[in-house]
Formats: C-alpha cells, structure tokens, sequence
C-alpha cells in the first residue's frame, strides 16, 4: 500500500510539474501588439465608459483554454507596481479578469485620474514572456453617476469595433 501511494505521489509530482511550467512565461510572440482602442489617452469622460481592447498578432481565448499564442485580456486600473511574472495576474478591483474571451467591458469609475492598462494573461492567468502589455493611459471622469440613480441612467452606446487583423 505504502509503495502504491508513493508511485502516485511521484506521478502526481511529474505531471503536475510540467503543466506548471507550461502555465509561466509563455513566449510572446514578436509580432504580437496590445491596446486600448478606447477611451482615448488623456480622454475626460462622464459616468459610465466602455473600454474597447485591441490585440494583434495573438488570439483571444476563455480562461483555461491551451490554445498556442492565445489568451485572455485583463485590465489594470491605477495600478503602479509592476507584475510579477512568476505569479498569476492578481484578481481584485484594480485587476479585471475578462476569462470569457471579452474584448470590451463598461466601466464604472469614481471621479477624477485614472490609469487603464492591459495585460494579456494565458490559460493560468500568468503574463507571458516578455508581458504582453498595452501603453498606460490616463483619463479623468468628470461626472459621478449617484448611486440610486444608476439603475435609471441610459448605458452608453457601445463603440463599433473595426476588426483590424
Ligand atoms: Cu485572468
């Protein structure tokens, strides 16, 4: 019995290994570009916003899903520190995971500076190698939307997309 449980825990331990390796620092590729279609840098915006995310040279794909050169789009709000590429991208109110192959998102902010980045994150979450990151950009919300007011307010229009690739 002893044996038995010990064979399982080494082929647990070889297979769970490589997986993990194959989660972290995926290559980017070299063609690869990602971006904020909109807001625009330096935009001033009332209430509600849609930010529209551009990639090229990659696919989009849920969370969990292996595909080659593929993965999923998160969007980093006032975040400053840098990422840890060892690490799974954070999942908090600064860190957005869109693991349903989203390519945009209405936004809520509270009055005044913000920062928008995004990062594209593989199957695990984790950034790829080198991290595949958008230009940060800054906007500025002017209006705040009251909160019992925001099941009465018009959603904004969502931009049209042009499909670059
Ligand atoms: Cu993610």
């Amino acid at each position: 019995m002893v044996k038995v449980s010990r064979r399982a825990l080494l082929l647990g331990g070889l297979v769970w290994l490589p997986i993990a390796a194959v989660a972290q620092g995926l290559p980017t590729p070299k063609d690869a570009s990602l971006y904020i279609i909109s807001p625009k840098d330096g935009a001033t915006i009332s209430g509600l916003f849609w930010c529209v995310f551009g990639l090229r040279g990659m696919g989009i794909t849920h969370a969990s899903d292996q595909f080659p050169n593929s993965g999923h789009h998160h969007l980093l709000i006032d975040v400053d520190e840098p990422l840890n590429s060892n690490e799974p991208i954070p999942q908090d109110k600064k860190h957005l995971h869109y693991g349903s192959g989203q390519t945009d998102a209405l936004i809520r902010l509270s009055p005044g500076q913000h920062t928008l980045q995004l990062v594209l994150g593989d199957a695990k979450h984790f950034p790829f190698n080198p991290p595949l990151m958008s230009k940060k950009i800054t906007i500025a919300i002017k209006e705040p939307i009251a909160a019992k007011k925001v099941g009465e307010v018009t959603l904004p229009r969502r931009p049209e997309r042009r499909q670059c690739r």
